[in-house]
């Protein structure tokens, strides 16, 4: 994918609009504002970045509970931030809260908390593509920890036996909680060993947002082409514990090291070095980005709570009989 300017700077905007984002979560957590744990991405913004910029408009997203860049580029901000404080503007009109964050207006399917429990309904999307011949693709993200679920096994087979248009996208960022990845699985290098299932796979360096989109986009179009799903493995790294709550356990040197490889700061510095931007854009843009940030708190924090009859709603009213049939 050849991308002018304009793409890149779209691209760097969306890196660092989830990266500042996110810095204000842990703000707003810290001071005691949010009222659900913060699992940050930060660190492995240009994953989803460069993935969803590979995708089309009307491609279905399934994003793991920790996966933000995507459904900030698709779901308007104000929203997002009142899907997090579980307010009524949020996309399940408070429903639910950032966890299980999805909305099917915008081509995502909402989360859930079971890891890796959000495979099988992606390759279901990838299904209903079929079935409706509606040529979206589906796009899944999941951590590493994921793959030794047996959800993510029967997920490969049943898209590989069906030649479903679903791209399978491992957030490698090399640690399930507390749990160094390499402890509990038994291929040697990659994970993309798992593949078998004769699907094609490839690992990419998930801190790179240009080699995402361009393997991302390798495997769209040969899902929308009907030749079926692709596994890709995106080595990256989160820069906060497992969960804001959780002690940091890593080695001190391991998430320096990283820090090193900054999704962010690899961008900018292309741009730079390309003469696409110069210091002051970069400042403008980062200013811009926090105050549109900025209110979007203040907004979600003056949000109301949803009404009573919110909670009505959540499941059909249907009478049965003692059979289970449904009467009515
Ligand atoms: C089925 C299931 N087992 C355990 C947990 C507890 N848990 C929540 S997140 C997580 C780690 C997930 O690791 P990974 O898939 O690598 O994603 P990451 O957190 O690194 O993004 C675990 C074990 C859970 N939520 N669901
Ligand atoms: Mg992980």
């Amino acid at each position: 994918m050849n991308l002018n300017d304009e793409q890149r700077r779209e691209i760097y905007e969306n890196l660092l609009f989830a990266r500042r984002f996110e810095e204000t979560v842990l703000e707003a957590y810290e001071s005691g504002g949010v009222p659900e744990l913060p699992h940050l991405s930060i660190g492995q913004e240009a994953v989803g970045v460069g993935a969803t910029y590979a995708l089309s408009e009307d491609d279905w997203i399934a994003p793991s509970l920790r996966t933000r860049a995507p459904i900030l580029m698709r779901v308007p901000l104000k929203e997002v931030t009142a899907g997090m404080y579980g307010t009524v503007s949020g996309p399940s009109e408070g429903r639910t809260t950032q966890h299980h964050m999805g909305s099917t207006e915008h081509g995502i399917l909402g989360t859930t908390g079971m890891v890796g429990s959000h495979l099988n309904a992606a390759v279901g999307a990838g299904l209903s593509s079929r079935q409706l011949g509606d040529d979206r693709v589906s796009a899944v993200f999941f951590g590493d920890g994921a793959t030794t679920r047996g959800e993510f096994h029967t997920a490969l087979n049943y898209a590989a036996v069906e030649d479903l248009p679903v791209v399978f996208i491992i957030e490698n960022n090399g640690w399930t909680e507390e749990t160094p990845i390499e402890q509990v699985t038994a291929v040697e290098e990659d994970l993309i060993e798992f593949a078998g299932h004769d699907l094609p796979s490839s690992v990419v360096d998930g801190q790179d947002a240009d080699e995402v989109l361009a393997a991302t986009s390798e495997a769209v179009d040969r899902a929308r082409e009907g030749n079926g799903p692709t596994l890709l493995e995106m080595k990256t790294y989160r820069y906060r514990p497992h969960a804001e709550v959780i002690q940091e356990r890593r080695d001190e040197a391991e998430i320096k090291r990283w820090k090193q490889r900054d999704p962010v700061k690899i961008y900018r510095d292309r741009l730079l070095d390309d003469g696409v931007v110069d210091e002051a854009w970069l400042e403008d843009l980062d200013a811009s980005l926090r105050e549109e940030i900025e209110a979007s708190f203040e907004f979600a924090q003056n949000d109301p709570a949803p009404p009573e009859e919110t909670m009505y709603h959540v499941y059909k009213d249907v009478e049965v009989d003692r059979d289970g049939g449904v009467v009515r």
